[in-house]
């Protein structure tokens, strides 16, 4: 079983959630005809269709890698969109308890606002176990601006932070980043180990590259709000994921801190993995696969029916 030893703990940490999943049985084992049943009324329910976020996002590609490996997901659709789409379409399912399956990734929102919702078991292990959220900089960063390279670093923080100021955002209308800037003066003691023997400088400019998700609005949020205190003069510029892999390794930007890994962004990362410092992880404990309401009885990945 995939979703064994380790990472129920893990899991734990990461909020509200899930896990209520952690995976009972295997259903392989269970009668067949009681299988069918009802698992085959909601792929044909959903029209075989997996309601999927921005086609360049690393979970899109992993969920099209699921669509080839997985034998229950042949015939089946990948809906490309938007998250603020997919999140849309989940309200108005989850008001009718319609049947839905949707691209899911924590640390997200969606999950404090839907606690009723789960992973299905991935038994192929598609989409992984548990993610990181790495910081990676350009060659040459490290010795050109090594205050900033030492904040970006020692950068650390767990699944509840960066979850805390999504949702406050989300809950209240406010802008990502002046939650992130209010967060930073709110935990001191955490912010002084970013900037442990961290020297001040005089408005030397640094570019962070990142993602349009809130995670990463969050992280970078935080992040570019601690390097000015610094007295740096920090941009941070959202872009897809491939170029965000791309600007890192040619030197146009001078680090990230948006690399979902080992499977997320895996492809992204291989092609330039030789061009680009991995500083290690930020966060720990994300996680992403494809997710149903609680409601929908199916635990995995393999209770779907290919389409005909
Ligand atoms: N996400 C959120 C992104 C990374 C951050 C999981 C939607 C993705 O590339 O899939």
């Amino acid at each position: 079983m995939l979703f064994g030893k380790g990472l129920g703990k893990k899991i734990i940490l990461m909020t509200s959630i899930l896990l209520v999943f952690i995976v009972s049985g295997c259903s392989s084992d269970d009668n067949e005809a009681t299988d069918k049943q009802g698992k085959e009324n909601y792929s044909e329910a959903v029209d075989h269709t997996i309601i999927g976020i921005e086609p360049g996002a690393g979970i899109t590609v992993t969920t099209e890698k699921a669509i080839e490996e997985y034998d229950s997901l042949q015939g089946w659709e990948l809906e490309e969109s938007s998250t603020a789409a997919m999140a849309s379409e989940l309200d108005t399912a989850m008001a009718n308890e319609d049947p839905i399956v949707i691209t899911g990734w924590n640390p997200h929102w969606t999950f404090a606002k839907y606690p009723d919702m789960k992973y299905l078991e991935d038994t192929k292990g598609t989409y992984g176990e548990v993610e990181e959220i790495r910081s990676l900089a350009r060659k040459g960063l490290k010795e050109e601006k090594p205050e900033a390279y030492k904040l970006i670093e020692q950068f650390n923080w767990d699944v509840e932070d960066m979850e805390g100021i999504m949702y406050e955002s989300n809950e209240t209308g406010d802008d990502i980043d002046e939650v992130a800037k209010q967060w930073v003066e709110d935990n001191p003691e955490k912010v002084a180990e970013w900037t442990d023997g961290v020297k001040n400088v005089d408005g030397v400019g640094i570019e962070l590259v990142s993602t349009p998700w809130d995670s990463e609005r969050a992280s970078s949020g935080v992040v570019a709000e601690a390097l000015k205190q610094k007295g740096f003069d920090v941009t941070v510029i959202p872009v897809d994921v491939a170029v965000v892999f791309e600007s890192i390794a040619n030197g146009d930007g001078d680090a990230t801190l948006a690399a979902w890994l080992p499977i997320t962004h895996k492809d992204f990362y291989d092609k330039f993995a030789d061009d680009f410092d991995d500083l290690g992880a930020n966060l720990e404990g994300a996680k992403i696969g494809l997710v149903v309401p609680e409601y929908m009885d199916i635990d995995s990945i393999e209770d779907l029916e290919p389409a005909e």
